[in-house]
């Protein structure tokens, strides 16, 4: 479609008074978006004009259904501006069923959050689900219907309003790439009809699925090999990505597109500040291809982007990108789609990086890997987590790792057994996830506290352990907090929640080691927290005071300030938040040992230690008799200088 006949067509529509009394801007935005929106729109879907009439009523349709009062707060944060890269932004990560028993039990909670200074909260999945087996939820059966076990539309309601008198954020999936077996297009296209057949990748025989094996990887290889499934009703193969109850949607299609932005807005009119778009890199398929991060995939997310920014400007987007660091860059848009695509997105690269550090206590991959990653978008920023509710990838770049003299299959093999508790010295207490011996290939999982040693220490009631656990575990919170975007703590972690082998007497859930990383909330701990010092009260008051540091620091906010320092000394690792008079200093150490780093590199590279205070221990920083500053070990260090 042309501009003259955009205009032509904007023209045309009926008086829309009606649907902009509330929000004058409406139709401006839409003016200034169409025709990105028809240029992305016809890229994908050539010759498709009758789609695209379809589309702009629909934007009509859902505005109107825009609560007024998120109306409001979409004009508010219009006029703020970039909002999501503040300094005041804490997140917790969690399980509703898990962290409480539903969602209005969830809001009696809120004192929790506000203790700890936590004021943006992602909710796992909370829509209906088949029984049995469901991913945790990403396989849904509703966008938007919450499931009775957590509770009624209502409750939900009265908690987001609560959330949001508290300026508290809310952040839920939108499962984009896939829907349950059972979610209601899946249920017409097993009866046989052929529409519903066609908003999935539905096949009558192994011809194509074939073609496609040969180039797309196994997510879930162990529990579910395979990119297909056969469907008896059906009588066909369908894609299945992920696990076999999860089918793809099929994108190729203009009215899958419009389906799901309609179910995104009823999302995002629930309440919902920030939209984690699941699995997103996996959007569009192409034979011959990996069939993730096309191209096209991208040309669809900001597609979507678009659409929202007309209908609720003030929700966001979180790239779940679990990919290699070049490709996660390409989620915030490129080149012509720049600052269109998603706000936010997970920094997996730092996340895995960091647990690299860890097990080998040197700190120079995790350097010479985030120094080559390009600068991100000045509009973006970072989830920046230590671990999620998934299991820990070992996404390294190989260049990297042969950079470091280290051969990359033995050196994955060295993190996959110093994590599985495969060394005798090791004290991580980790497990095993989707194991490929074919070539090697696994990831990890297992609760931070657990992976970082303390589930080793208390059982052998080993002190030194115990202590160096929480010092790690404070010291990877510290990075987070301060390294520029939105920091994300998994519920739990916050006071050393261990591993919970439960999972393995659950049909539905022991093939899946993922669960041993989704722990119960023990609120009997945090009832203990203020009468006991105990290692779950350290953890959680390093915390607490980190938050409260991090918020009084507007240097912390992520206005892209972010400078990695090359460490004079392997083990540190050194970052500063730049301001104009002054800077926040970040030191971590990464060894067992005191370690130093000599007074003349640190000025060389513009600290000067003079009169300097930790503002985590409020301890001065003094030189040593050989004039090095000198790092306890796992000691994590704030350092404002003028
Ligand atoms: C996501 O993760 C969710 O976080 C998982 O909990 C879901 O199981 C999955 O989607 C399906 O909905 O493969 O191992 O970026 O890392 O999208 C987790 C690629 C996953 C993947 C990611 C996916």
């Amino acid at each position: 479609m042309n501009q003259a006949a955009l205009h032509q067509l904007l023209m045309s529509r009926k008086q829309v008074t009606e649907i902009t009394t509330e929000d004058p801007y409406y139709e401006q935005r839409l003016a200034t978006n169409l025709s990105l929106i028809s240029s992305l729109f016809f890229s994908l879907y050539p010759e498709s004009n009758n789609a695209f009439k379809k589309l702009v009523s629909k934007l009509d349709e859902l505005f109107k259904e825009r609560p007024k009062v998120l109306k409001n707060l979409d004009l508010e944060r219009l006029n703020a501006g970039n909002w999501y890269q503040s300094e005041q932004l804490v997140g917790m990560q969690l399980y509703v069923d898990r962290f409480a028993k539903d969602i209005p039990d969830l809001e009696t909670k809120i004192p929790y959050f506000e203790k700890l200074g936590v004021n943006y909260l992602h909710l796992m999945p909370i829509t209906t689900r088949p029984k049995g087996e469901n991913d945790g939820g990403y396989a849904v059966n509703s966008y938007h219907e919450i499931d009775p076990k957590y509770g009624t539309k209502k409750d939900f309601e009265r908690f987001t309003k609560k959330a949001r008198s508290k300026n508290m954020l809310l952040m839920l999936d939108f499962v984009v790439n896939h829907t349950s077996d059972e979610f209601v297009w899946a249920k017409e296209a097993a009866a046989g009809n052929k529409e519903y057949q066609e908003y999935y990748y539905t096949f009558p025989n192994r011809a194509i699925p074939d073609q496609y094996e040969q180039t797309m990887p196994e997510i879930f290889p162990e529990s579910a090999p395979g990119n297909f499934t056969y469907n008896e009703a059906m009588g066909s193969w369908v894609m299945t990505c992920f696990n076999k109850y999860q089918w793809d949607l099929n994108y190729k299609n203009p009215l899958v597109f419009i389906a799901m932005l309609d179910n995104l807005l009823k999302l995002a009119n629930m309440g919902v500040d920030v939209v984690r778009f699941d699995a997103l890199a996996f959007l569009w398929k192409k034979l011959g291809t990996q069939s993730q991060n096309l191209p096209e995939a991208h040309q669809l997310i900001s597609l979507f982007r678009m659409c929202l920014q007309v209908i609720a400007p003030g929700v966001i987007l979180l790239a779940e990108a679990i990919v290699a660091p070049k490709n996660i860059l390409k989620y915030f848009g490129e080149d012509g789609l720049e600052g269109n695509e998603c706000e936010v997105a997970y920094n997996a690269s730092l996340m895995a990086l960091l647990w690299n550090s860890v097990a080998t206590t040197k700190t120079s991959l995790l350097h010479k890997s985030l120094m080559e990653i390009p600068s991100k978008p000045k509009n973006a920023t970072w989830i920046n987590y230590i671990r999620c509710h998934d299991d820990i990838g070992l996404g390294y770049d190989d260049e990297f790792i042969w950079a470091m003299d280290w051969d990359p299959y033995n050196h994955r093999k060295f993190l996959l057994e110093y994590y599985t508790s495969n060394l005798a010295w090791t004290p991580a207490r980790g497990m095993m996830f989707m194991y490929n011996p074919k070539n090697g290939d696994g990831r990890i999982t297992g609760s931070t506290a657990s992976l970082l040693g303390l589930e080793k220490g208390i059982y052998e009631n080993n002190h030194t352990i115990i202590k160096t656990a929480v010092s790690k575990i404070l010291m990877l919170h510290g990075i987070i907090l301060s390294y520029g975007g939105i920091p994300l703590i998994y519920a739990g972690d916050e006071i050393g929640t261990l591993n919970d082998y439960s999972f393995k007497d659950n049909d539905d859930y022991k093939d899946d080691s993922r669960w041993v990383n989704r722990p119960i909330q023990d609120w009997g701990v945090v009832k203990q927290l203020t009468k006991r010092d105990t290692y779950n009260s350290q953890i959680f008051n390093g915390l607490q005071k980190m938050i409260k540091l991090r918020k009084a620091l507007p240097l912390l906010a992520d206005t892209n300030n972010l400078f990695i320092h090359p460490s004079a000394n392997p083990h540190i690792f050194v970052f500063e938040r730049k301001g104009l008079k002054n800077s926040v200093w970040v030191f971590s150490n990464f060894d067992k040992n005191l370690q130093a780093i000599s007074i003349a590199w640190l000025q060389s590279v513009g600290f000067n230690l003079e009169n300097n205070k930790d503002l985590i221990s409020d301890l001065m920083i003094l030189p040593d008799a050989y004039n090095n500053m000198q790092i306890a070990p796992y000691q994590h260090l704030w350092i404002v200088t003028e």
